[in-house]
């Protein structure tokens, strides 16, 4: 009854257009004012008119232009908090008004970065992380930069509103963020609607423009590349019910389902104890997408685990067995630190480093690569698929989580700073990379410890 009240009258409130009356400053912790209203900052109409004349031009329609890393990005966020620029990005995202990455169709590179996993030859190891598109809005835009492998959610059961604002925060001269959005979801429903709507429009379009017998290659709707839903648990939720009722909804929309372990908080996985519940829940997890319909493409959903960067090997060891056992099909690693690596962070405002929640982009890399090294000692006797996940903004970057073990890869923060351009300039790059060390993506998987 309780939880019910909760819902309802949050649910209400996400609803409810709020805009705050003035430039919401986001290096204090103060309360800010909230006006219920529906005009929108007139910084936000600003870009919003900025961004209208750039999708004008066709220069602007190439995601790789200088203007949008340059020169959109920057004026974004200059003019809004970090909240409302994340809703203004899937604003855009939403409705198509975002470049696309030109030659991404027809540039074959397949045979330097085509990577096999999950049955399909994956176009490229470059992949979105979840949490930029929460509700499945953006998904086409996100493909049309040029990612081969995009995770919407996490995606709760009921819908949720999260932690109160705010609770975003950028960090521009450490290319990081924290946040604390306390997983605010619309709701499996919702998303649902939106996918199989999403689905059907896609059918339709596939069938006008193919032979009655071609298969449809993946709920992307594109050849080589992967549609993955991330599932959460509702506050006052339960796990194992509210990741069963993910797969059941969700799966069918899905090639790949992923559920969150990670508990930085939660003390002693390491106890044997822990690591029964775990391999428990998992193999509940499991269990219920091999008894899933198949989905609308006829296949069943690999699982993945997500797991937080701050544990111990130990408890990274625990992970590793409690997936082997349960057989789910790979890991992700990592989700955002809780730590705060000060030592190397540039911003010097505690009133920002200090605000609690998960730090992402640059200085989460080296935690994540070294959670990362750790898992493949204990997971690479097996047939788990790493992703990589933590700080990646370069080709470099991107081949450094593939040497250490990672199948492909996975960011978000980068793609925040540096726009829609960012897959691209990743995939240049990393066929860069390659091709002086005369190998493929494929070839250099685990590479690090052969
Ligand atoms: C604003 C924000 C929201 C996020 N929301 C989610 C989420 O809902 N579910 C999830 O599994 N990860 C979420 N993440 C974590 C990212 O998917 C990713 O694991 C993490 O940011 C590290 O990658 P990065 O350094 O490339 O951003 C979120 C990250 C950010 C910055
Ligand atoms: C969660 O917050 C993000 C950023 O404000 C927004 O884009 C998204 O629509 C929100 N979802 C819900 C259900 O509130
Ligand atoms: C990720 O980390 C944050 C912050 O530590 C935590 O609240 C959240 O539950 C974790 N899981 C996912 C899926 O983001
Ligand atoms: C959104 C979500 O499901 N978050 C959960 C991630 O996992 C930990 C426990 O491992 C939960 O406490 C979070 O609520």
């Amino acid at each position: 009854m309780m939880n019910r009240s909760f819902f309802s009258r949050n649910t209400v409130q996400i609803g409810r257009k709020v805009a705050y009356n003035q430039r919401q400053t986001f290096t204090t912790n103060a309360k800010l004012p909230i006006l219920k209203s529906s005009v929108l900052p007139r910084s936000i109409l600003w870009a919003v008119g900025l961004a209208g004349a750039a999708v004008g031009g066709f220069y602007l329609a190439d995601a790789r232009s200088a203007f949008h890393e340059y020169v959109l990005c920057p004026i974004i966020r200059a003019s809004t908090s970090a909240e409302q620029g994340h809703k203004l990005g899937i604003f855009f995202m939403k409705y198509g008004l975002t470049p696309r990455l030109l030659d991404d169709e027809t540039y074959d590179t397949s045979d330097v970065l085509g990577v096999d996993v999950f049955g399909t030859k994956l176009k490229s190891p470059i992949g979105l992380a979840a949490g930029l598109d929460k509700d499945g809005e953006a998904i086409e835009s996100l493909f049309n930069c040029g990612f081969s492998y995009v995770e919407i959610g996490s995606i709760t059961p009921e819908p949720q509103p999260g932690n109160p604002q705010p609770r975003f925060f950028r960090l521009p001269r450490d290319d990081a963020v924290i946040n604390r959005y306390g997983f605010n979801s619309s709701g499996h429903f919702n998303v649902v609607a939106t996918l199989k709507l999403r689905f059907e429009k896609l059918l339709q379009k596939f069938q006008r423009n193919n032979s009655p017998d071609s298969e449809i290659p993946s709920n992307a709707f594109r050849n080589g590349k992967l549609l993955a839903v991330n599932l959460g648990k509702n506050k006052f939720g339960d796990e194992v019910t509210d990741y069963v009722k993910g797969v059941e909804r969700l799966g069918p929309y899905a090639d790949v389902l992923v559920i969150n372990v990670s508990s930085p908080n939660t003390p002693g996985l390491r106890d044997l104890q822990n690591e029964l519940k775990l391999t428990s829940l998992l193999s509940t997890v499991v269990a219920e997408r091999n008894v899933l319909q198949n989905n609308l493409l006829g296949k069943k959903p690999p699982v993945l685990v997500k797991v937080a960067p701050d544990l111990t090997e130990p408890e990274i060891e625990s992970i590793a067995t409690a997936a082997k056992t349960a057989k789910v099909d790979g890991i992700i690693i990592s989700n955002t630190t809780i730590q705060r690596p000060k030592s190397t962070l540039k911003t010097t405002d505690n009133n920002l480093v200090d605000q609690t929640g998960g730090l992402s982009g640059k200085p989460l890399k080296p935690i994540a690569l070294q959670a990362l090294r750790h898992l493949r000692k204990y997971t690479k006797d097996s047939d788990l698929v790493l992703v990589g996940c933590g700080g990646i903004s370069s080709g470099k970057d991107a081949l450094e989580f593939g040497k250490a073990g990672a199948t492909f890869i996975e960011l978000y923060t980068a793609f925040a700073y540096k726009g829609p351009g960012l897959p691209g300039k990743i995939r240049d790059e990393l066929i860069a990379e390659l091709k002086k060390e005369g190998k493929t993506w494929q070839q250099i998987i685990g590479q690090d410890d052969k």
